[in-house]
C-alpha cells in the first residue's frame, strides 16, 4: 500500500513513502496511525488556509458580522423610557463612544486571530518542510510506541504453575576421553551448522549451504519465521553454546511474529515451533519462550474448526482459514499430523491453566477410539468433514509414524498415569506386529506398509524411529513383554544400520526394499537420497540408553563421520541425492531438524545418561525434551491449574 503523495509548501513534491505491510510488520495498527498522521497534517493546512481566506475578505463583509455581534451586546443598555429625542441624543452620544470601543475590540480580536493563524501556518510549514526521512522517523517512533504497547498487552504474565522436576539439564560429561572427543566433535558440527545459518540464512526458515542464502518450504508458509533458530535452541542449550542460545533468544524476542498472512502446516509448526519454544522455556526458564508458544498455539486453534474437530492440515495464521493438502486422499487430514499434537497441547494447558488445548487433543482421541479399525490398524487418512477414513493405507513411517509415538509418550509424560493412551498404544502395536512386521529371507526384521489390501515390503528411513519407540515402550508393556519389545527394537536398529552399511556413503536411503532378492537397499532412483534425517541415530541412542551395548555408539559414530565427510560443505551441511554414488550431488538444504534432532541425538549418544534422563524427560517427535508432569490424575483434568 502507498500513501497519498504529499505536496509540501516549498512546491517540491516528496517521493511517496513506502509504508507497505513489509515495512511495518504490525501494519494494521501502524498504517492507521500513519494515515491518521498524514491526514492530520493535510487537515491542519486546510483549516489554516480557510481561516486565512476568511479573515482577509473585504472589510464590509467582516464589519457586518462584527457590528451585529457588538450591537447585540450594546442594545440592552439603552434606556427606552426616556422618550424619543433624548433617547436619540443619548443614542447618538453613546454610539460615538461605543463605536470606538467596538473598533478597538474588533482590532484586538483580529490581531489575535491573525497571530494564531500565522503560528498555525508556520507549524504546518515546518512539518511539511521536513524531509521524507524525518517524516518516516517520526512515523517509525509512533509505530514503535504502538508495537511496545501491543507487546505489553501480549506479554501479560501467565498464571504461575508449579514447575515440574527439571533434572539433568547441565550434566552428561563423559569420563572416557575418547567419548569426550567424539562428543566435542558433534558440538563442533553443531557450531558449523549454526554459524553458517547465522551468517547466510539468519531469520529465514532454513539455509541453502551451497548458495549461501535462506531457504524455505511450504510447510512454514510464506514468511520468515526463523525455523532453524527455534528448532536449534535446546540443542544449543544442552551443548553449552550459551552465546548462540542468547542470540537466538534475542531474535525470537524481537522478530518472531505470528500475525502474518501465511498458511502453515499445523503439525510442523506444532512439533518444531511450539515444541522447540516449550523445551527452550523449560531448560532456560526464560518467559519469552512460553509466551511465544502460547501466542502461536492460539493461532493454530482455528484449524480445529471442522465439523468433526479433526484439524485441517494447514491454517492461515492471520485469517484462521484452514484446509487440507491437495494430495491427501479424498480431502482427508493425516493421522501423523492430527495425531501428533498431544504432548505439546497438554503442556500448553498445564502452563496456561486453560483447558482449551487439552480438550482439543482429547476430543481427537475420543473420536479415534470410537472408530472401527480395519484389522485393528489405523489408516493414514481421515476426512475431517465426514469423520470417515479415506484410503486404507497404514504406515509406521511417513503419514502414520508419530501418531503411535505420541500414544506412548502421552502415557510416559503423564508419569504413566494416562493408561488410556498406553492401552491405545499396546493395541496398535499388536496389530502392527501382526500385519506389518516381517522377517526378510536374509533374516532382517522390517516394518512394511499396508496398501491396497496387501503388504508392501518396503521400509522408509522415517520408519526407523520405531526401533527406539519399541525400546522406550518395553517397560510397562502388556503381559510383561518387555524383553520382546527391547529385542524388536534391537532388530529394527540392526536393519536400519544395514540400510546405511549397504550404501557407498554409509548413509541411509529414504526408502529401502525387501523384495525380489533385494534387502535393505533402495531400488528407485528417487528413494536414494539422504536429507540429514535423524531417525536411525535416534534409535541408536534409545538402544544405547536401554542396553549400553557399545555397538550403538559405534554405529552412531560411523553415521556422524559419514555426515561430516559427505554432507559437510563450507557453508554448512547439505543433504545428498544418491547415497550409492561415490560422487554425490547436493540438494543444497540444511534442514532445521538436522540441528534439532540429528545432532542432538548424536550428542546425547556420547553423553552420560544423567543428561536429560528418560525418567524425567520425554522427547517430542522433533527431539524437543518436555518434562514429565507428575499429576495426580490420569489426565490433565487433574491439573490443579484448572481443576
Ligand atoms: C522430523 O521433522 C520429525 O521427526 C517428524 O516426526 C518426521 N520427520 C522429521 C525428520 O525426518
Amino acid at each position: 500500500m502507498t500513501t497519498p503523495a504529499l505536496l509540501p509548501l516549498s512546491g517540491r513534491r516528496l517521493p511517496p513513502l513506502n509504508l507497505g505491510a513489509s515495512a511495518f510488520p504490525h501494519h494494521r495498527a501502524t498504517l492507521r496511525l500513519s494515515e491518521k498522521f498524514i491526514l492530520l497534517l493535510i487537515l491542519s493546512a486546510f483549516i489554516t488556509l480557510c481561516f486565512g481566506a476568511f479573515f482577509f475578505l473585504p472589510d464590509s463583509s467582516k464589519h457586518k458580522r462584527f457590528d451585529l455581534g457588538l450591537e447585540d451586546v450594546l442594545i440592552p443598555h439603552v434606556d427606552t423610557s426616556k422618550g424619543g429625542k433624548n433617547l436619540g441624543g443619548f443614542l447618538i452620544h453613546g454610539q460615538g463612544h461605543d463605536e470606538h470601543r467596538h473598533r478597538e475590540e474588533e482590532e484586538r480580536l483580529r490581531n489575535k486571530i491573525r497571530a494564531d493563524h500565522e503560528k498555525a501556518l508556520e507549524e504546518a510549514k515546518e512539518k511539511l518542510k521536513k524531509s521524507r526521512d524525518e517524516i518516516q522517523a517520526e512515523i517509525q517512533t509512533e509505530k514503535n510506541k504502538v508495537v511496545q504497547e501491543l507487546k505489553k498487552k501480549d506479554s501479560k504474565p501467565l498464571p504461575p504453575v508449579p514447575l515440574p522436576n527439571l533434572i539433568g539439564i547441565h550434566s552428561g560429561e563423559p569420563a572416557d576421553p575418547d567419548i569426550r572427543e567424539r562428543r566435542n566433535k558433534i558440538k563442533e558440527m553443531m557450531k558449523h551448522a549454526w554459524d553458517n545459518y547465522r551468517q547466510y540464512g539468519w531469520g529465514h526458515n532454513e539455509l541453502k549451504p551451497i548458495a549461501r542464502k535462506g531457504h524455505s518450504t511450504n510447510i512454514f508458509g510464506n514468511s520468515q519465521m526463523g525455523a532453524t533458530i527455534v528448532d536449534a535452541l535446546d540443542t544449543l542449550y544442552i551443548m553449552g553454546l550459551h552465546d548462540e542460545f542468547r542470540e537466538g533468544q534475542e531474535w525470537i524476542d524481537k522478530n518472531l511474529d505470528f500475525s502474518v498472512n501465511s498458511e502453515v502446516s499445523v503439525f510442523e509448526v506444532n512439533i518444531r515451533f511450539i515444541g522447540g519454544l516449550l523445551a527452550a522455556y523449560y531448560l532456560s526458564g526464560q518467559e519469552v519462550f512460553k509466551i511465544k508458544a502460547v501466542q502461536l498455539a492460539g493461532k493454530l486453534l482455528p484449524a480445529f474448526n471442522t465439523p468433526t474437530g479433526i484439524p485441517w492440515a494447514m491454517v492461515n495464521l492471520k485469517s484462521g482459514v484452514g484446509r487440507n493438502w491437495g494430495w491427501a486422499s479424498a480431502g482427508s487430514s493425516i493421522l501423523a499430523e492430527f495425531g501428533t499434537l498431544h504432548m505439546e497441547f497438554v503442556h500448553l494447558s498445564y502452563l496456561t491453566g486453560d483447558p482449551v488445548y487439552f480438550n482439543k487433543v482429547m476430543h481427537i482421541r475420543k473420536l479415534l477410539q470410537k472408530m472401527d479399525r480395519p484389522n485393528g490398524l489405523y489408516p493414514n487418512y481421515l476426512n475431517p468433514r465426514t469423520g470417515r477414513w479415506g484410503q486404507h493405507h497404514t504406515s509406521v513411517g511417513g503419514l502414520g509414524d508419530s501418531f503411535y509415538e505420541y500414544l506412548l509418550k502421552a502415557w510416559l509424560m503423564s508419569d504413566k498415569t494416562d493408561t488410556e493412551a498406553r492401552k491405545m498404544y499396546d493395541d496398535a502395536i499388536e496389530a502392527i506386529e501382526k500385519h506389518l512386521i516381517r522377517k526378510s529371507n536374509g533374516g532382517l526384521t522390517f516394518i512394511g506398509e499396508w496398501k491396497n489390501g496387501h503388504l508392501e515390503r518396503k521400509m522408509g528411513h522415517l520408519t526407523c524411529f520405531a526401533g527406539g519407540m519399541f525400546a522406550l515402550g518395553a517397560d510397562g508393556s502388556r503381559d510383561d513383554k518387555a524383553g520382546h519389545y527391547l529385542q524388536l527394537g534391537a532388530e529394527i536398529a540392526h536393519t536400519c544400520h544395514e540400510s546405511y552399511d549397504r550404501t557407498t556413503l554409509k548413509l541411509g536411503p529414504e526408502a529401502f526394499k525387501f523384495d525380489g532378492g533385494v534387502e535393505a537397499v533402495a531400488v528407485r532412483q528417487n528413494e536414494k537420497y539422504y536429507i540429514l534425517r535423524p531417525e536411525v541415530i535416534e534409535t541408536y541412542w534409545y538402544m544405547w540408553r536401554f542396553t549400553h551395548d557399545p555397538k550403538y555408539r559405534q554405529w552412531g559414530w560411523e553415521a556422524a563421520q559419514a555426515i561430516d565427510k559427505y554432507c559437510r560443505v563450507s557453508g554448512g551441511f547439505s543433504g545428498v541425492k544418491d547415497v550409492y554414488s561415490s560422487s554425490p550431488t547436493y540438494d543444497d538444504v540444511q534442514q532445521s531438524f538436522f540441528l534439532a534432532e540429528t545432532l542432538k541425538y548424536l550428542y546425547l549418544l556420547f553423553s552420560n545418561d544423567d543428561l536429560l534422563p528418560l525418567d524425567n524427560w520425554v522427547f517430542n517427535t522433533e527431539a524437543h525434551p518436555l518434562p514429565v508432569l507428575h499429576l495426580a490424575n490420569t489426565t490433565l483434568s487433574g491439573n490443579p491449574a484448572y481443576r
